[in-house]
């Protein structure tokens, strides 16, 4: 039913690895200029390391650079990151912060329009057609997922439903009666509508869904396949962040699963040591830094993402670079008596057992000197108690071997672990800090 042409985007999609890489050095040095120009805090930066956007001659001179990181939007909060004037401004966004105030983040309008533009690329991307039902259940608001998704899908040719987050059972009618091909929300809210259909006595599978754009949130391999398997759709990645635009910086195509295609026309990354900061050859993991090449209102040179990941080399299709899924952000990672450890770990292992649910948390005390670590995972649903027993011992076993750590089991009945409408939340570190 693909009544309106496909949109055009700009064809550095197709360019060669060398058109690509001379239009980045091109853009680098126009956002490097503009920060310098613009930003008094990344001047400062720059002054105190000795560096000038004149010291730019190639790409790999972006190493000589400060690094940007997220404390630097809170002390200069709220607009000491911007690089225009307040007339300039079209959009605001925020993101929650752990602590205390939330990252501003702005956009012009020319900001916009190249966000549409990369989200449109990446639905494209993920297989969506003009004319297609979007059914959009990212949260609207402050948070970049609603809105991001919203204008990409509508610049793609899209019918945007804006469902938003929550509001489970109005979501199920919507789906049913407005046949949308493609779904955008959560991983962890993918599986609340999963269950809320079911409930509804619709199976998720008969209906019009073939295709979710999943993202926020690390998601295990294993979470896919679940989500796949019971929704009948091809669930792809999607990642971003406010502060360097929102969703669209990485998709994986459909033609290329099980990495994210990085759109490196926009967006120049660098995989660095988390520890030490000195980047790392492509192929190794490492923490993931990027430098926007054409944001206007919040240009960000050599961003410290906290996003764990691997750069790898580009596939056919594209002359850009591809990110490994990623495992989880450096704060997220728990350390448990010495061991380092991601939800997603735990995660994986959950969801390797046929009588276990994709729904856990994670406890983290303190007994005396020792740390304790507690799962609570739900059983599937008509599970009895011998075989939840079982779950319980086998889940323990796995998570000494593969992960050398004992942890406390608590097998709970359906529905026992908080669903959430957003981001997940798996992990409770009650731990005195
Ligand atoms: O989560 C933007 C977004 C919205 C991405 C919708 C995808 C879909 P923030 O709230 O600023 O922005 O959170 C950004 O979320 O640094 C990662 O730690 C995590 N994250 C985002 N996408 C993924 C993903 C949005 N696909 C932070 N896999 C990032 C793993 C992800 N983690």
């Amino acid at each position: 039913m693909a009544t309106r042409a496909a949109p055009v985007f700009d064809d550095l999609q197709h360019a060669s690895r060398d058109a690509l890489a001379a239009e980045q050095l091109h853009r680098l040095k126009w956002s490097v200029r503009h920060a310098h120009e613009n930003v008094s805090h990344f001047r400062a930066a720059c002054a105190a390391r000795g560096v000038a956007p004149g010291d730019l001659k190639q790409l790999s001179d972006l190493a000589l650079f400060p690094f940007a990181r997220k404390g630097d939007f809170r002390e200069h909060y709220p607009f000491g990151m911007f690089a225009v004037p307040q007339d300039r401004v079209a959009r605001i966004h925020a993101s929650s912060g752990t602590t205390g105030k939330p990252t501003i983040v702005g956009y012009t309008q020319g900001d916009l329009d190249r966000w549409a533009d990369l989200v449109a690329r990446s639905l494209l991307a993920a297989g969506a057609r003009p004319g297609d039902v979007l059914h959009n259940a990212y949260g609207y608001g402050l948070f970049t997922g609603g809105l991001g998704l919203h204008d990409g899908g509508q610049k793609a040719g899209l019918a945007v439903v804006p469902a938003s987050g929550g509001q489970t059972e109005r979501q199920v009618q919507l789906i049913v009666d407005l046949k949308p091909r493609v779904i955008a929300c959560t991983p962890s809210y993918m599986l609340v509508l999963a269950e809320a259909l079911e409930r509804a006595g619709v199976d998720p599978r008969a209906t019009a869904l073939r295709i979710g754009i999943h993202g926020a949130e690390p998601w295990s391999d294993e979470m896919r396949r679940e989500i796949e398997a019971r929704m009948g759709t091809a669930a792809l990645d999607i990642y971003g962040l406010s502060e360097v635009m929102g969703p669209g910086v990485a998709m994986e195509r459909v033609d290329a699963r099980g990495a994210l295609t990085l759109w490196e026309d926009h967006f120049y990354p660098e995989i660095v040591s988390p520890e030490t900061g000195e980047p790392v050859p492509d192929g190794t993991r490492g923490e993931l830094v990027l430098t926007t090449l054409t944001k206007e209102a919040v240009p960000l040179i050599r961003y410290r993402t906290g996003d764990l990941s691997t750069l790898l080399p580009a596939v056919e299709g594209s002359p850009m670079r591809r990110l490994e899924r990623l495992l989880g952000r450096t704060d997220d990672m728990l350390i448990v008596r010495g061991v380092n450890l991601f939800p997603r770990q735990i995660e994986e292992l959950i969801l390797d057992h046929p009588a276990l649910a994709p729904h856990y948390r994670i406890d983290v005390r303190r007994d005396g000197p020792m740390d304790h670590l507690s799962i609570t995972v739900e059983a599937l649903a008509g599970v009895d108690d011998d075989a939840c027993a079982g779950a319980r011992a086998v889940l323990g076993h796995r998570i000494k071997d593969r992960l050398g750590l004992s942890a406390e089991v608590v097998i709970a009945v359906a529905g026992a672990v908080a669903r959430s409408e957003g981001k997940a939340r798996r992990v409770f570190d009650h731990r005195p800090r």
